[in-house]
């Protein structure tokens, strides 16, 4: 299929090279194709997407990036480099390349100022954060996006009419110490990514954030991060006992997937696992990625272009949700 869309695309700053070798290293078997292709925001990245049928492509900083940084003025300063490396690098190929804003999540009007900036003066198709952000003088602390201090981010984001794209990061601290350290080859897309973004997306939904901001979307890779196939016992919980015990969630978590959450095939080509989706979360609210290049847009274009699937579909999931929800119009 031709003009597909793709939205969870890495990219990272050269002179930060160290740190994207050491995250290679964890996931890479290629290191230095790694480091060369996500340094590279457009020569080689636009060779394949012409070869492989991807029209637009919308790029993010690679995880953990700012999310890692425990000091708010360090990590402000760094959202604010990429933002302006990326917009610089993208600028002459307005109907090919695009870019979620890097933001530091320390303090929320600080994150919603930076979007509205970049969305304002970039054309950013929105944010892209890698899950809780590091804090504190020992970097032990989590910032959830769930609390109502961050209604100002969500109320922002609504304004702007744009997406949050809720990504993984990987363990630190005392969460690392206590439950992966001795189970390492389960961090990343075995399990750790999911366990950390299905909390993140579900304290939004308990917490309230989707009740007080009705109209905020929250796009979540990797075909939803294991939230879609528990979808029945979640209902089932949240509906016949938690509610009875005082959750005061206003709709139930299959309404809040139908009008608040979008999902990614990002790194995850089963044509079996997406019709399973289809059928929880529905085919308007699916959106074709790659996850470029901790996968390889061979696997991702190839596996969608040849599924099996009615050419509606195909097409609202290549590209059509895309272009609505990021406002693409004729690119
Ligand atoms: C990602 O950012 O999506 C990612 C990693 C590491 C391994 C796999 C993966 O950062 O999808």
């Amino acid at each position: 299929m031709l003009g597909k869309v793709i939205l969870e695309e890495a990219f990272a700053l050269p002179r930060l090279e160290e740190k994207t070798k050491w995250w290679a290293g964890l996931f890479s078997t290629d290191a230095e194709r790694h480091t060369k292709e996500i340094q590279d925001l457009t020569d080689i990245r636009l060779k394949y997407a012409h070869h492989y049928g991807v029209g637009y492509t919308v790029l993010s900083y690679t995880a953990p990036g700012v999310q890692d940084i425990f000091d708010p003025k360090e990590a402000q300063a760094l959202a604010v480099e990429i933002n302006d490396y990326v917009a610089e690098q993208i600028k002459p190929f307005p109907d090919r390349l695009g870019a979620f804003a890097t933001l530091s999540m320390h303090n929320p009007q600080e994150a919603a100022d930076e979007l509205k900036r970049t969305v304002e003066k970039y054309g950013f198709k929105g944010a892209l954060v890698n899950d809780t952000q590091r804090a504190g003088a020992d970097g032990e602390d989590y910032v959830f996006y769930d609390q109502p201090e961050w209604d100002i981010f969500w109320q922002t984001l609504v304004e702007l009419d744009v997406p949050l794209y809720l990504h993984p990061r990987n363990p630190t601290g005392i969460v690392f110490e206590k439950l992966w350290k001795d189970r390492q080859w389960l961090i990343g897309p075995p399990l750790s990514f999911a366990v950390g973004v299905s909390l993140h997306a579900l304290g939004m939904v308990t917490n309230g954030v989707f009740d007080r901001h009705p109209k905020a979307q929250v796009i979540l890779g990797h075909l939803g991060e294991h939230i879609p196939f528990d979808m029945w016992r979640i209902n089932h919980w949240f509906e016949d006992r938690k509610k009875k015990l005082g959750l005061d969630c206003k709709k139930t978590i299959r309404e809040y997937f139908n009008e608040n959450f979008w999902v990614t095939t990002s790194g995850h080509f089963s044509t079996t696992t997406l019709n399973f989706v289809k059928d929880q979360v529905s085919a308007d609210r699916i959106l074709f990625s790659v996850d470029y290049p901790f996968e390889t847009f061979e696997d991702g274009c190839n596996w969608f272009d040849n599924a099996e699937m009615n050419t509606g579909d195909r097409l609202k999931i290549g590209r059509e949700n895309a272009k609505g929800l990021l406002k693409l119009g004729d690119y």
